[in-house]
């Protein structure tokens, strides 16, 4: 037989828990599908997340003290765990990273979770000098814990006041702690327990969350009488006085510590996934829209530039396609370059691009540039270009529909989307944005530059 402990791993974890791990797991695994950019913009967000299915697997709880510059909050940390972990100093704004500080001693399990771990976070001051940025990382860091210790040395000022309000609305477990009581008298401290149990805090704080404490006393002095009769004094260390706290923890912990934990992962996961989803389809967006511009004035460039109408039309439908398949890549779908070209084609002809555009004007004007050069050109060249642009920018918009929905157009036939997208599109200002473009492009281009000032000067 042997001889190992029986393992206090026996209950497994229920079913929140459980459900939370797979929130949080599911998350992790959609948001690695993402192209490098957006893995690159939401680098810290996956390794927020890997973090808390982390602290969920092995059973941690974190417990964060916040409060303002100098109320005690490192000084609380040590006395709890008993010896010196965290920095403690006179100086205000002293702590000015947050720290994971493993408490040991707590004396609490995640029931299931034979190493499961308490960790208290010390963080640093909220009314730090320069510290917006340090506020902003303590705030991060109570999204990501369990419970909240906030601690205040006396009745609360505005900054300590919103940030109780704003923990508070997080709907975390919050016990108030009310340090240096060795430096108040018996009225005072009474005087400050009416305060605190009255009506600024009712709602905010429940009452058997306020507790008192002496994370680190001053020494008090002693009055020592020798045998003689002669006296002298002795300046003597006190101990520290977090009883209080530490029993009030356990009690939340032992209540419902588990739940908390998974409802705490689960509303994290959540807010996550909501957030990197919105950050995902805002960077789609912004990346499918330059996509569009460019390929729309690549296309009016390529028409107005070139002096052959057949190329046009070939080349045209060639740019098309290429863009479909760039925002098909965005979207992250591929679609094989013919695919790409049948597509362009059916959402042109919806729009009546094909005969209007492709064939219609270039073909028309083709005999025309070819034997009108020079500023010849330069006249029909500009609004055709404009022209086809357009077409192509009508084309990247439909396209972008279709990818947005899954390759697909819906519940809608594509051409009512066409039609949708011609009716919402600003049809001149879009084409007088590419006429922009396409003559910075000829002023840039030297022959062209003769023929125009040419033209221009026999005016
Ligand atoms: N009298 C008295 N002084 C205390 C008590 N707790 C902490 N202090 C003193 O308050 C000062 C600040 O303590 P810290 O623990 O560094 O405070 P903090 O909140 O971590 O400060 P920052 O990290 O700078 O924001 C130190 O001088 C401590 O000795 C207490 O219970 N009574
Ligand atoms: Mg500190």
């Amino acid at each position: 037989m042997s001889n190992a402990p029986p393992s206090p791993t026996a209950v497994p974890p229920d079913a929140d828990y459980q459900a939370s791990m797979r929130a949080l797991e599911s998350a992790i695994g959609h948001f690695k599908g993402c192209n490098e950019a957006e893995l690159r913009e939401l680098a810290d967000d996956m390794s927020q997340l890997g973090r808390m299915a982390e602290k969920l697997q092995s059973g941690r709880v974190d417990i964060a003290v916040f409060g303002e510059i100098s109320t005690g909050k490192s000084a609380l940390i040590n006395a709890l765990c008993g010896e010196q972990r965290a920095a403690v100093n006179v100086r205000g704004g002293w702590t000015k990273d947050v720290w994971h500080v493993p408490w040991e001693t707590a004396g609490y399990c995640v029931p299931g979770f034979a190493d499961s771990q308490v960790v208290l976070v010390d963080t640093p001051g909220l009314n730090e000098v320069d510290g917006a940025k340090r506020g902003e990382m303590a705030r991060d860091a109570a999204a990501r814990v369990d419970l909240v210790l906030f601690v205040a040395d006396s009745d609360l000022n505005d900054t300590e006041y919103r940030a109780l309000v704003e923990l508070a609305a997080s709907n975390k477990p919050l016990i108030l702690v009310l340090n240096k009581t060795d430096l108040y008298r018996p009225d005072q401290l009474n005087d400050l327990l009416t305060v605190l149990n009255g009506p600024r805090y009712a709602g905010i704080i429940r009452p058997e969350n306020i507790v008192l404490a002496q994370a680190d006393p001053r020494e008090v002095e002693y009055v020592i009488e020798a045998a003689d009769g002669s006296t002298r004094s002795e300046w003597r260390k006190q101990l520290p006085q977090v009883e209080e706290v530490k029993a009030r923890i356990i009690e939340l912990l032992a209540a419902d510590g588990k739940a908390l934990i998974a409802l705490n992962a689960a509303i994290f996961a959540a807010d996550k996934s909501d957030r990197m989803t919105a950050l995902r389809v805002r960077f789609r967006e912004e990346e499918a829209a330059r996509t569009i511009w460019s390929f729309a004035v690549t296309k009016a460039l390529a028409v107005s530039l070139n002096p052959v109408g057949i190329v046009d039309v070939l080349g045209g439908v060639a740019v098309d396609a290429a863009m479909v398949v760039t925002l098909g890549r965005i979207y992250g779908i591929s679609i094989t370059t013919n695919n790409a070209q049948s597509l362009a084609m059916s959402i042109g002809k919806s729009a009546g691009l094909v005969t209007l555009l492709e064939a219609g004007v270039s073909w028309a004007s083709s005999a025309f540039k070819t034997l009108t050069v020079g500023f010849g050109t330069v006249l029909t060249a500009v609004p055709q270009g404009a022209a086809a642009g357009f077409g192509s920018f009508i084309v990247g918009q439909a396209a972008r529909f279709y990818f947005q929905h899954g390759a697909s157009w819906g519940d809608q036939s594509p051409k009512a989307v066409v039609t949708q997208i011609l009716e919402n599109t600003d049809k001149q200002s879009v084409l007088e944005q590419l006429k922009a473009e396409i003559l910075k492009k000829l002023s840039t281009n030297r022959h062209a530059d003769e023929t125009d000032k040419g033209w221009f000067g026999k005016k």
